[in-house]
């Protein structure tokens, strides 16, 4: 089925074929498996279509990359898109977030975010020289979004003019990344360098969890069981331990 027949909005739809599309440019880029059972999800909610469709691919230098388009139930669509480094790599994690309803877009979001502290130097310049795009709505980070980096994008995209010059954004970012993971060099699995940014991770994704939008939305559209494994196990998975 096409996805404006499932009633994806358009941004959801066009960031998550730009996303694909920027997977060619980094550095050995590999299959990475999903469990069959969460690949694609359909169902229904209150009589509307709901499915789930994940992404995972690996990287040098990333552990997973993952991308989630979903529409569950009344309207709600998202695209939930996180890339997790490696924690041997100076590299941070990179998230987006769309939330769509109903044919308007309330969240828009992005960011690489530190794990080590601050971000690394390569990467925050990068940032800091990107072309100025403004938004006439920005949004005010929740309390748990303490992870964020300061060049974090969080709006509210007022029409298709805004809407594409997020879809910018996130392109930007993704370069910057791109960059970064080509130069990127592991570090020793045990040197202090990697320890910090493992448990620099492991913070990222314990804040994430904070986020109650996103349980509240699966465990409506499933149930509480389901959700809280789907966020221990893919969305925000902790990883491996070093040793
Ligand atoms: C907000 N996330 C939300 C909201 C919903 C979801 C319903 C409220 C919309 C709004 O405030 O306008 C739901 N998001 C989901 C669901 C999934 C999802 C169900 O990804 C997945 C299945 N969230 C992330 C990532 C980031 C993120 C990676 O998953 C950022 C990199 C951010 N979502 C984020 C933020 C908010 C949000 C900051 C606003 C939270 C608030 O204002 O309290």
């Amino acid at each position: 089925m096409s996805s404006a027949a499932l009633g994806i909005h358009p941004l959801v739809d066009a960031l998550a074929d730009q996303i694909r599309q920027s997977w060619d440019q980094l550095p050995g880029l590999e299959p990475l498996a999903v469990d069959p059972e969460l690949e694609a999800i359909s169902g229904s909610l209150d009589g509307e279509a709901l499915f789930i469709r994940n992404e995972l691919r690996q990287c040098q230098g990333l552990r997973k990359l993952h991308l989630e388009t979903a529409r569950l139930g009344a309207g709600l669509q998202i695209l939930h898109c996180v890339y997790f480094p490696d924690p041997r790599y100076d590299l941070p994690v990179f998230g987006a977030d769309i939330v769509a309803g109903r044919g308007v877009v309330s969240a828009a979001i992005v960011d690489l975010s530190p794990v080590a502290g601050a971000l690394p130097e390569a990467v925050a310049q990068g940032l800091a020289a990107l072309p100025k795009r403004s938004f006439s709505q920005e949004r005010e980070l929740p309390e748990w979004g303490t992870i964020f980096s300061p060049y974090v994008r969080f709006v509210r995209p007022a029409d298709q003019e805004e809407e594409q010059q997020f879809i910018g954004v996130v392109g930007d970012f993704l370069q910057v990344l791109s960059a970064a993971c080509q130069a990127a060099q592991p570090q020793p699995i045990d040197h202090p360098d990697t320890v910090k940014r493992h448990e620099g991770q492991l913070s990222y994704c314990r804040q994430q969890k904070r986020n109650d939008k996103t349980r509240r939305v699966l465990e409506k559209a499933f149930n509480p069981l389901w959700a809280d494994r789907y966020i221990e196990e893919l969305l925000f998975d902790d990883p491996l331990p070093l040793a």
